[in-house]
């Protein structure tokens, strides 16, 4: 058997309908809406990879450093013969672990975007010959399976605050499904960024080199290319904002003027008044207790919790 392997999970046709029945769905609503899943084609996998490397963008490097200095106490923890990866992207947060792992035999990268798990899953190869990598194709959100052939115990990373882009009720869905799919032995690693000052949070959203504001209208490539819609990027302007109450940062794409865009794969004209704003992501900050409140409810047992230095960041460990 090849040590690596990349399996999609859904045909490709059925991501096609779930981005047109999205869009359908999404911008034919008020206010508008898309997901932020589908930022991420090539292009929006590079322009993520910058923004992890600007200096605004706290999270990557924050979480980088509690994985350096706990890899191996995460190691003793777990003693993880499997590491399933949600939302892996470039697995460059992944190599820590790897290292520190001794007992690892299996790597399970699951990602949206199957240019950024091919990349990354040879890279890894290449520096870790012993292990088997099989790269998922798949929408994790939406329900999980493991590949056969995952020895116990295994690690769920779930890094990089991700799981913020759920809103609460998702969420909960989402780990309530984390946790039944995890055996006894089995653990949940789980990143997430804490609520801090606003002006801290919304640069990480508002970069001064526009790298965000890049990243967020290349949502609007995505839906051109696939839909043949004709949205012009420079029709809107990135914005970024915190929201207190719910303490999360909202993207939201507004429009600069009124205007019509055609989306001919939906039979779809949507109008835009100028000023209209459509949310693009939602990206939650956490507390501790809420954290523990979140991941008890989804039937999981909170052991350790983790923060940088500057207390900005938080990694969580849990076991089924
Ligand atoms: C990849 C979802 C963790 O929410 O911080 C970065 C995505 N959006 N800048 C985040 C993102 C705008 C990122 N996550």
């Amino acid at each position: 058997m090849s040590p690596f392997t990349l399996t999609r999970t859904l045909p490709a046709d059925a991501t096609a309908a779930a981005l047109r029945a999205d869009v359908a769905e999404g911008l034919t609503r008020t206010p508008k809406q898309l997901p932020p899943k589908w930022f991420y084609d090539a292009r929006g996998s590079e322009l993520f990879e910058r923004i992890t490397r600007l200096p605004e963008y706290y999270p990557t490097r924050a979480e980088r450093e509690i994985l350096v200095a706990r890899a191996s106490e995460i190691a003793a923890a777990t003693g993880a013969r499997t590491l399933v990866e949600l939302g892996s992207g470039s697995s460059e947060k992944t190599r820590h672990l790897l290292r520190a792992l001794p007992e690892l035999r299996t790597y399970v990268p699951v990602d949206v975007s199957e240019s950024a798990l091919s990349l990354a899953g040879r890279a890894l190869l290449a520096a870790h010959p012993e292990l088997v990598v099989h790269a998922l194709v798949a929408d994790f959100l939406a329900g999980l399976a493991l590949p056969a052939d995952t020895p116990g115990p295994r690690l769920v990373a779930f890094l990089g605050g991700t799981i913020g882009n759920l809103p609460p009720v998702e969420r909960a869905g989402f780990l309530a499904s984390v946790g039944a799919l995890l055996a006894p032995g089995d653990a949940l690693l789980l990143g997430t960024d804490l609520v801090k000052d606003e002006a801290t949070l919304v640069a990480a959203y508002d970069d001064a080199q526009g790298v965000t504001a890049a990243f967020n209208k290349n949502v609007l490539a995505v839906v051109d290319r696939e839909l043949g819609a004709d949205f012009d990027p420079a029709d809107f302007d990135h914005v970024a904002l915190w929201d207190a109450e719910r303490e999360w940062i909202e993207m939201r794409l507004r429009a600069r003027g009124d205007l019509t865009v055609k989306i001919p794969a939906l039979d779809l004209a949507v109008n835009f008044a100028a000023g209209e704003e459509m949310r693009t992501e939602i990206s939650a900050k956490f507390r501790r207790e809420g954290v523990r409140a979140e991941l008890t409810a989804a039937g999981l047992e909170p052991r350790r919790w983790w923060t940088d230095r500057e207390g900005r960041f938080a990694l969580s460990l849990a076991v089924a």
